[in-house]
């Protein structure tokens, strides 16, 4: 046991009536929700970047956290690791996610890099005989480094490609060695910063062949998670090409790669894509694309992605009401893609801004299961597309030409009469449970 956490207790669930910062309230993983145990409703997931790489800075200053294990070689990257899994035990963390960057540190050659990822995975599987928290996806930094500054498989050099190439192959061994439940892509360089140098048909050409490469190795050696693509419209660069869900699925098609691969859906990208959480995570459902998600919540004003912890039960209880919709998650979860603020910097912080969001996440799960057990809403729904169950309604979908559907028109003298949407009334419904 290392002493970073000192004299902070494992997180013991005390209800609602708890003042304790350091208690759950609402998070209560055998409780039932909707047939299901709450742990295994929600996924929750520790980002090892957000809490364990990175830094307290900004563009205007570095460094404000101070860390044991940072600026360091293996040696802290061993620390690191060990005092990760003394928070996933402290939060009783189901899983937890991470770049290969974030666990060790990058070597002369990509061969040293991955001989370090190695050897921390290697410590994570002896640490997860014991330890129940499961891996909920690896991914490949592929866009720290400046040899990605132009891209990682969108890159005009050939020899860029084939580095993120050899550098995702290892991430997912990785992933498959540990367990991993999905394994994700998210393309922050991938995209561009001015026309002027940009041939854009050939980078989204590479872009294709790259994720064709890599769904076809995950066959190839029998991983049985599921590839994740995370969209996000800008940041770092100014025209990504993952730009939102809808967009990321025009492109899986093109490749046909629609049934292979699926997104992991950002609170906080969905926002900069001018699109709210619920909107993305329907349309995945939708387009039977529901892969995964990235909690956290954006700042309305800033214009870019500030990956704060979620704290807004209404928000997300209308977000988590269309996953369970769509069936709930399957191999995906909910990652907290969420930082601390830099001001914050004790390692009771840490601990505390977790247990916030693990409990803003069992609230709204709560109440996005009391809406549907409540029933009024699908009700409401039903009954206003009820008109679609006649079978001349249902026929004029399939076989009839505009041609019989005019004379249909003509024939009963169809004149149709608008209803409400009853908007306020939905809304005044929903407000009842959140
Ligand atoms: C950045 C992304 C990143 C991915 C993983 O905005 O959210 O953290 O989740 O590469
Ligand atoms: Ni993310
Ligand atoms: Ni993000």
């Amino acid at each position: 046991m290392s002493d970073f956490f000192e004299g902070i207790a494992p997180i013991p669930f005390e209800g609602p009536e708890s003042e304790n910062p350091l208690a759950f309230r609402f998070y209560q993983p055998d409780r039932l929700v909707l047939g299901k145990r709450m742990e295994d409703q929600l996924r929750l997931s520790i980002a090892y970047w957000h809490s364990f790489a990175w830094e307290g800075g900004d563009p205007f200053g570095g460094r404000t956290f101070e860390r044991p294990w940072f600026g360091g070689g293996m040696e802290a990257a061993r620390l690191k690791a060990e005092i990760a899994f003394e928070m996933f035990d402290l939060l009783g963390a189901p899983f937890f996610a991470f770049h290969d960057r974030d666990i060790a540190p990058e070597g002369q050659s990509l061969a040293e890099s991955n001989r370090n990822v190695r050897e921390i995975a290697d410590y994570f599987a002896r640490r997860m005989e014991t330890s129940p928290t499961r891996l909920l996806w690896g991914t490949a930094n592929l866009f720290s480094n400046r040899r990605f500054m132009s891209g990682a498989a969108t890159n005009p050099d050939p020899e860029v490609f084939a580095y993120a190439a050899a550098q995702v192959k290892c991430a997912l061994d990785v992933t498959h060695q540990l367990g991993g439940a999905n394994y994700v892509l998210w393309g922050g360089r991938e995209g561009y910063e001015t026309l002027l140098n940009t041939d854009m048909g050939r980078e989204l050409d590479q872009l294709g062949r790259f994720l064709s490469k890599v769904v076809d190795y995950k066959h190839r050696i029998g991983f049985p998670g599921t590839i994740l693509i995370e969209p996000k419209p800008q940041e770092p660069t100014k025209h990504q090409y993952d730009y939102d869900v809808a967009t990321v699925y025009g492109f899986l098609r093109r490749f046909g790669l629609e049934k292979e691969v699926k997104v992991n859906i950002e609170v906080g990208h969905a926002v900069l894509a001018g699109h709210s959480f619920e909107h993305e995570i329907a349309t995945a459902v939708a387009l039977g694309i529901f892969g995964s998600v990235d909690a956290n919540r954006n700042d309305y004003q800033s214009g870019w992605d500030t990956d704060q912890f979620p704290n807004n039960v209404p928000e997300l209880a209308v977000a988590i009401h269309q996953i369970l919709k769509g069936g709930g998650f399957v191999t995906g979860g909910f990652n907290f893609d969420s930082k601390l603020r830099r001001q914050s910097l004790d390692p009771e912080d840490l601990i505390a801004a977790h247990v916030g969001g693990m409990d803003v996440c069992a609230r709204a799960l709560l109440a996005a299961a009391a809406i549907i057990e409540d029933g009024g809403l699908d009700q409401a729904l039903a009954d206003r597309y009820a008109g679609w169950e006649t079978p001349e309604a249902r026929d004029m979908l399939v076989e009839a030409d505009l041609a019989a559907i005019a004379a249909w028109v003509d024939q009963d003298n169809i004149d149709p009469q608008p209803r409400s949407g009853k908007q306020e009334k939905l809304e005044n419904l929903v407000n009842r449970f959140v």
